[in-house]
């Protein structure tokens, strides 16, 4: 386990493909799979509702609302295993965290859209500590004002990418389809709300 820092223009970016043991990655996955309460909601885009191209659960400690997409997420109390894994990446980054947005992309068809973590409730700088579990797949990230190159990580079962600095203010992220992918990947982003 050791987190790296990645080359990045006007970002920071840490990175460890093997945070979690296999067998904790695996232990991890089955047990969020199985257990949490997963939603498939539906999200308006330019007036037309569409249900999300993925499933989703956010938990929180204090019942912290977040709004996201143009949809307000009912928070539910942290899983005992994600508050476990929670404390964890608090000790190993220094970053405390409140509430967890969790994502499960059923397939390589599940996506999510170029966007940024940038929603005033997560205040300036945010440190968001993501764990991927479960099928490999492409994490884009694009700089806004293109003074950078496109960069794509391949993000593995059990690996820990922590974004901070100007990350949100200067850069988007997104997770394209992969046709090829049968597998499930559940990814949990850490986050800190303000004023929840
Ligand atoms: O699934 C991922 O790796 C990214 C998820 C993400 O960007 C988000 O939840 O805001
Ligand atoms: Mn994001």
């Amino acid at each position: 386990m050791s987190l790296e820092a990645m080359p990045i223009v006007d970002a920071k970016l840490d990175y460890d493909a093997h945070f979690l043991t296999i067998t904790q990655a695996d232990l991890l996955l089955e047990q969020l799979l199985a257990e949490l309460p997963w939603r498939h909601d539906e999200i308006t885009v330019y007036g037309k509702s569409h249900l999300m191209p993925r499933l989703h659960c956010y938990q929180s400690a204090q019942n912290l609302h977040y709004q996201y997409s143009n949809l307000t997420l009912q928070s539910e109390p942290f899983h005992p295993k994600v508050l476990q894994l929670k404390r964890y990446i608090e000790a190993v980054s220094g970053f405390k965290f409140n509430a967890v947005l969790i994502n499960l992309y059923r397939d390589g068809a599940d996506k999510m859209g170029w966007h940024s973590d940038d929603e005033a409730a997560l205040g300036t700088q945010p440190c968001i500590a993501s764990i991927s579990l479960g099928a490999m797949r492409s994490f884009k990230l694009r700089h806004r004002q293109k003074l950078a190159s496109d960069i794509s990580l391949e993000l593995t079962h059990g690996s820990l990418l922590l974004m901070h600095g100007e990350m949100q203010g200067h850069w988007q992220h997104s997770l394209p389809v992969r046709k090829k992918v049968s597998q499930a990947r559940i990814n949990l982003t850490f986050r800190h709300i303000i004023n929840g």
